[in-house]
């Protein structure tokens, strides 16, 4: 029989659940030997090919397609984007925890959407300036998409950016990621406000994630919410190069290697004295460039 193609889904001991590009029927599936040989594991997010076998139970897959990029916390596979969320208030989310994820997404050169979330919560003057400061701040730099699930704002157009994607959907614990796929596909029926208790509890989450199928096309990972973000694997000298803003002022300081702090006549400087790079990312810059230096 001809192979088919697929989409790996879930990765659980030596079987694979694959769902199939054209007809989205789920299968569980063998490995053939000559991967264990080659020592290739398939992985959430990668396309496969397969074949059904007699029985029709089960599939076997044949060969694995080259891979467009890997995330690895958590293991996924061909992602097209990375969905922050993110909040002002309930949890009240720092900006150089934002920063923080936003460098980690540059290096892996990935497309990233904002969406801010909770929005029924902004009510009073303190809260709507706080929500001013953060639109002047992104909105610049990144696509950003204001949601509730109380008034369901914006949910339609949040859908319109997932369809026929691949996507994770990041961000501290408790900002509503589950709560938005809950409203994006009731279908999925996540579980709201529980893995944050289990987070408290120190449990490890699965490092596999799983890839959910939104019913009007597209897929999501649900990654568990991260309490902090550490950036230790990175060299302080690469930060600069994730603050896009920054680059195209770089070429203009007057030392090469230039990390914008300390230096005299920098370009990067003289940009945020001016108000055209932002006072907020050019301190977090700075705080994470020390932080990396000790
Ligand atoms: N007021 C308000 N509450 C919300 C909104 N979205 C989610 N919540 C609530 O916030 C809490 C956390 O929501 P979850 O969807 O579990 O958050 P999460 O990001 O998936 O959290 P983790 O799985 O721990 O990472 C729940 O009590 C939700 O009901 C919103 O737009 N407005
Ligand atoms: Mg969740
Ligand atoms: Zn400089």
């Amino acid at each position: 029989m001809a192979w088919k193609k697929a989409i790996v889904v879930r990765f659980h001991s030596n079987m694979v659940t694959v769902q199939d590009l054209e007809t989205h029927q789920r299968l569980e599936c063998y490995l053939r030997g000559k991967f264990k040989i080659q020592k290739i594991r398939p992985i959430v997010g990668d396309y496969v090919e397969y074949s059904v076998q007699e029985n029709g139970n089960y599939g076997t897959i044949e060969n694995i397609l080259p891979r467009k990029n890997q995330l690895f916390r958590p293991t996924v596979a061909n992602i097209d984007q990375v969905v922050l969320v993110t909040t002002l208030k309930d949890p009240k989310v720092d900006l150089l925890i934002v920063d923080k994820f936003l460098v980690q997404v540059e290096k892996e050169k990935l497309e990233v959407i904002i969406v801010l979330n909770k929005m029924d919560l902004i009510n009073s003057q303190e809260e709507k300036s706080k929500l001013k400061e953060f639109l002047e701040i992104y909105k610049p730099l990144y696509p950003i998409i204001c949601t509730s699930k109380i008034t369901k704002e914006n949910i339609d157009l949040l859908k319109s950016v997932l369809k026929g994607k691949i996507s994770t959907f990041a961000g501290l614990s408790g900002v509503g990621k589950s709560s938005l796929l809950n409203l994006l596909d009731p279908q999925l029926n996540l579980k709201v406000g529980e893995i944050s208790k289990k987070l408290k509890r120190g449990k490890h989450t699965t490092t596999y994630g799983e890839l959910l199928y939104l019913d009007f096309g597209g897929f999501i990972v649900d990654t568990p919410g991260f309490a902090n973000l550490e950036l230790e694997s990175f060299d302080k000298d690469e930060i600069k190069y994730y603050f896009i803003e920054f680059l195209k002022y770089q070429p203009y300081c007057t030392f090469t290697d230039c990390s914008h702090t300390v230096e005299p006549d920098c370009a990067v400087k003289a940009a945020v004295e001016k108000g055209d790079i932002s006072l907020s990312r050019y301190n977090n810059y700075c705080v994470i460039y020390r932080e990396l230096n000790q």
